[in-house]
């Protein structure tokens, strides 16, 4: 599990606090814990144009992006998950573009010719083109993208040894 601190619910319209707030500095963003289920909630408004990332954190040294992204229609969003184990603490931050998007998981905001929804996926920044560049069981990151179009490779079950790697 990519995400070993974090079990996801969904994103949920929930009709509270229906009305914009005045003040939206970090978006009004908020973390409170649903009453009914016990879920940690995390609520923002959604400005349309935008749209939002979820970086999460146990250290404030290194940032991970949750495998989500939102679009803002000028509405809250509220989203939902459990800490299972529970961390000792945990930071949450949100980040946005105002880039024009109608695909947000299929667009390619760095322009590393890997879409945002697959680098969220592999812990990748889509945010920073530089990181199609790592590598990882022999092979950039923009490689294993490419071969994972083609179905020859599945980053996340790939074993260096059970590929058959082609020389010009
Ligand atoms: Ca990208
Ligand atoms: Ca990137």
């Amino acid at each position: 599990m990519k995400f070993p601190g974090f079990v996801a619910l969904a994103l949920v319209p929930v009709a509270i606090a229906s009305a914009q707030p005045t003040d939206l500095d970090n978006e009004a963003s908020a973390l409170s814990i649903d009453s009914t289920s016990g879920a940690w909630r995390l609520s923002w408004w959604g400005t349309s144009g935008r749209t939002y990332f979820i970086l999460h954190s146990e250290t404030l040294m290194s940032w991970t992006f949750l495998p989500l992204i939102e679009q803002g229609s000028d509405a809250w969003l509220h989203y939902g998950f459990w800490l299972s184990p529970t961390p000792p603490r945990v930071f949450l931050r949100l980040r946005y573009t105002d880039q024009p998007s109608t695909d947000p998981y299929g667009d390619d905001f760095d322009g590393d010719g890997i879409p945002n929804g697959w680098e969220i996926e592999q812990g990748l920044d889509p945010f920073n083109p530089a990181d199609a560049a790592h590598t990882s069981r022999g092979f950039t990151y923009l490689e294993l993208y490419q071969q994972s179009l083609g179905g020859g490779v599945d980053p996340t079950t790939a074993n260096v040894a059970g590929l058959i790697v082609f020389s010009p």
